[in-house]
């Protein structure tokens, strides 16, 4: 069966240990490859080797950083079709959107950066004919990369590409339910001639790895993205050892559908928004909110458009919805499905696991689920669900929405429809979130700053920000 190694100063290696995780292809329920079990003794020898190449790597010049990233930028395009295979295999995506989205995606990440880094500038602050400022901004040594599995290499690759543009050695830890794409990347790495120990990949579980690359003294800096408890944890660690973070976390993403919509278009743009990737992304918009005036239409046709969707074989190019990344998820999703109906939900369209047949009868396959009944402030629509469910609401006032919005502890996405001009100005400076989309879903330019407010995290990804994030600034004053 095919091991996933660690890649540690540039080569590929078994964990010290010689233990492997059983690594699940969740449209089958069998295991299909080993994943390496590293721990600490891993952490430390893929962290000495990046402090080793931290003072050479540091030094290059921006351009020659920028001309290996393109080699793998340009490595990730010829390898699209296994890239995007290996993803739907791993995580249960359908081909078509791994193919269509996310290995393209993870290839614009490393070719974004890998420009960026040859325009970025710091600042100069002049004191008339008194004294000169200006900003150095440095690399900062080893930095952590943690990251999960719903997206597997394009949340790897939107962390290590600015790290890695901007002069910092990685140590990366990709998900242990995903970690097959970060392992051809490495191969990738290779290919490339990126310098050894330049970036080190180590898999392995959170508690183990993630846990000792958190709490390594000679790793400054930490970029996560996942769970909002495991955030917690690692800023729980790290703040005392004074470490730079970026956290980017769960979200509860309210989607407002007011009666002045584009009524056809919001309904097609609120099913991609509820079910693209299972729901397994923190953008997701799960707590759907209509005006009253039309909740009763915009209901029917959602669900509707909702029992369309197949849900089958993630390989089959009719797939609309793949399997669930993991039994332990699948569990946690069916639980709110309960939680929900407890609460006193009506479902209105699935509720239950899908059937799927021939290859994957034993898969995680959940149909995609559309509940109405709920109050706001109940569990099922304060807690992440990160699946096939969606909740609808109906709402009276502008205010009154605004009030559900920003009921929840998240604050990463917000979702709105409106013709209204002035009122999608409005309600877009009143949500508190990180990200407003207004009359769209997922419309990304990696220049703006990504990340929330409140538990869905701390400080911004994209373009400058990330560039600042993964560089010391120093101010020198110089009289005149
Ligand atoms: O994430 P974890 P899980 C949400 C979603 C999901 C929940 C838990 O609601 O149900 O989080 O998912 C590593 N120190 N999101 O359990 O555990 C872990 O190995 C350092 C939202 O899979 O947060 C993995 O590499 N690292 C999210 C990464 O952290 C640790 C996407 C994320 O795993 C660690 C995924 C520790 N103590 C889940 N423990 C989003 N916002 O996109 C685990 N890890």
């Amino acid at each position: 069966m095919q091991k996933i190694l660690n890649y540690i100063n540039g080569e590929l290696v078994a964990p010290i240990s010689d233990s492997y995780i059983e690594n699940i292809d969740p449209s089958t329920g069998k295991i299909y490859s080993l994943c390496a079990d590293s721990d600490d003794h891993d952490v430390a020898l893929a962290t000495d080797a990046a402090l080793a190449a931290f003072p050479a790597w540091s030094n290059t010049s921006s351009s020659d950083r920028s001309k290996v990233m393109l080699k793998i930028a340009a490595l990730i395009e010829e390898n699209l079709e296994a890239l995007a295979l290996a993803e739907s295999i791993d995580q249960g995506k359908p081909l078509w959107l791994a193919k269509n989205g996310e290995i393209p995606r993870a290839q614009a990440n490393i070719h974004f950066f890998g420009t960026a880094i040859e325009h970025f500038a710091s600042e100069a602050h002049p004191m008339g004919n008194h004294a000169l400022n200006y900003t150095l901004r440095t690399p900062i040594g080893v930095v952590a990369c943690i990251s999960p599995w719903n997206l597997p290499l394009y949340l790897f690759t939107w962390k290590i590409a600015p790290a890695l543009a901007a002069g910092n050695c990685v140590v990366a830890k990709p998900s242990e339910v995903t970690p097959m794409t970060a392992f051809l990347f490495s191969k990738i790495c290779i290919e490339a001639g990126l310098p050894k120990g330049v970036l080190n990949i180590v898999h392995g579980l959170g508690p183990k790895v993630g846990a000792a690359l958190t709490s390594h003294p000679n790793i400054p800096v930490i970029s996560f993205t996942g769970g909002t408890k495991t955030g917690a944890e690692i800023a729980r660690v790290a703040a005392p050892m004074f470490k730079k973070l970026s956290l980017e976390l769960g979200g509860k993403n309210p989607n407002i559908i007011f009666a002045d919509c584009d009524f056809e278009k919001t309904v097609k743009e609120s099913v991609r928004a509820s079910f693209t990737n299972q729901g397994e992304i923190c953008l997701c918009g799960s707590r759907i909110y209509i005006e009253a005036s039309i909740y009763e239409k915009f209901k029917s046709a959602f669900v509707e458009e909702v029992k369309k969707l197949k849900v089958g074989d993630p390989l089959l190019p009719q797939t609309k919805v793949g399997a669930i990344a993991s039994q332990l998820h699948y569990d946690k999703i069916l639980g709110y499905i309960d939680l929900a109906k407890e609460e006193g939900g009506t479902i209105l369209c699935g509720g239950k696991t899908a059937a799927v047949e021939e290859r994957c009868k034993d898969g995680f396959f959940i149909e995609p689920t559309v509940i109405e009944g709920l109050n706001h402030l109940c569990r099922t629509n304060q807690e992440e669900i990160f699946g096939p469910v969606v909740t609808l609401q109906k709402f009276e006032t502008e205010e009154e929405v605004i009030e559900f919005a920003n009921s929840n502890n998240y604050g990463l996405a917000c979702i709105l429809f409106t013709e209204n001009l002035t009122r999608a100005h409005r309600v877009a400076a009143a949500v508190k979130s990180g990200i407003v989309w207004v009359n769209c879903w997922l419309l990304r330019d990696l220049r703006t700053p990504f990340g929330g407010m409140k538990q869905s995290g701390v400080g911004r990804e994209g373009g400058w920000e990330a560039l600042r994030f993964f560089t010391e600034p120093k101010n020198v004053c110089i009289k005149l």
